[in-house]
């Protein structure tokens, strides 16, 4: 018996994502949630998991904006990405056994920022294999006033839309309609490093924190070291930064 059915597979293939409503139950949403709030409540320091910050578009505040690379600092999150049913269900995704690449959460806490239309390819993922698929857990509830993903079905299959490292334009995705994945608390969303997509900033006055967990197929290799080694000479959490260099791009 498979985590996804072959409908769900089919799905997945054909639009480049999946959402799957219920992937963790309330309870287990809730633990992800308290393990969430270990990581945003520890202290900054370097060597440590890697915290980004943005302005808050309501007073113009430092805010929390995204946590990476802390599977390797928590035992909660280790599991729940190397041992439980997501890399499976990933696998299924793949088609063989799946290997994880890299692990972020996005806070978008209020007056937290949006994401232009892009896709992950384009932040020069193909030095580290040719496709990569990302599960998103939603731990808090997604809406369209606190920035659901937004998906463009089916565009995956035509291979990188734009340039690397810059958004997408509306001539770039055929001025289509992207389609909200509005979430509950504990829905999955599976997309590959091809599918476009972007989100809205939080107008609310409640945190959208969204685990986002990479995998690439295990015949490419595991690529995650050589990958947060070359992210942290480019773009290194903001605690180990230089403060006399500009580091512009955020994906
Ligand atoms: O969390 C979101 O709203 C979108 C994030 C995203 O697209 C990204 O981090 O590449």
């Amino acid at each position: 018996m498979g985590v996804l059915s072959a409908a769900q597979v089919a799905a997945f293939q054909r639009d480049g994502y999946l959402h799957v409503p219920g992937m963790y139950s309330a309870a287990e949403a809730a633990e992800i949630s308290g393990w969430t709030d270990e990581l945003s409540g520890a202290p900054e320091v370097a060597g440590k998991d890697w915290k980004y910050f943005e302005e808050s578009a309501v007073d113009g505040s430092r805010i929390l904006c995204r946590i990476e690379n802390f599977v390797p600092h928590h035992a909660g999150f280790a599991g729940l990405i190397q041992t439980e049913r997501m890399a499976q269900a990933v696998s299924e995704l793949f088609g063989e056994e799946a290997v994880l690449f890299k692990d972020k959460i996005n806070f978008k806490l209020p007056g937290g920022d949006g994401f232009r239309s892009h896709q992950d390819v384009q932040a020069g993922w193909d030095t580290y294999g040719p496709l990569h698929i990302t599960a998103m857990i939603a731990i808090d509830a997604t809406t369209a006033e606190n920035g659901s993903l937004e998906m463009l079905p089916g565009m995956h299959k035509q291979g990188l839309l734009g340039q690397m490292w810059a958004p997408l334009t509306d001539d770039d995705t055929g001025h289509r309609d992207f389609v909200p994945v509005h979430c509950r608390s504990g829905d999955a969303v599976f997309f590959d490093s091809y599918a476009p997509h972007k989100s809205g900033p939080n107008t609310t006055g409640r945190a959208r924190r969204v685990l986002y967990i990479t995998y690439n197929a295990a015949s490419a290799g595991d690529h995650r070291a050589r990958y947060y080694a070359d992210k942290h000479k480019n773009f290194p959490p903001d605690v180990e930064r230089d403060p006399d260099r500009n580091y512009a791009y955020k994906v």
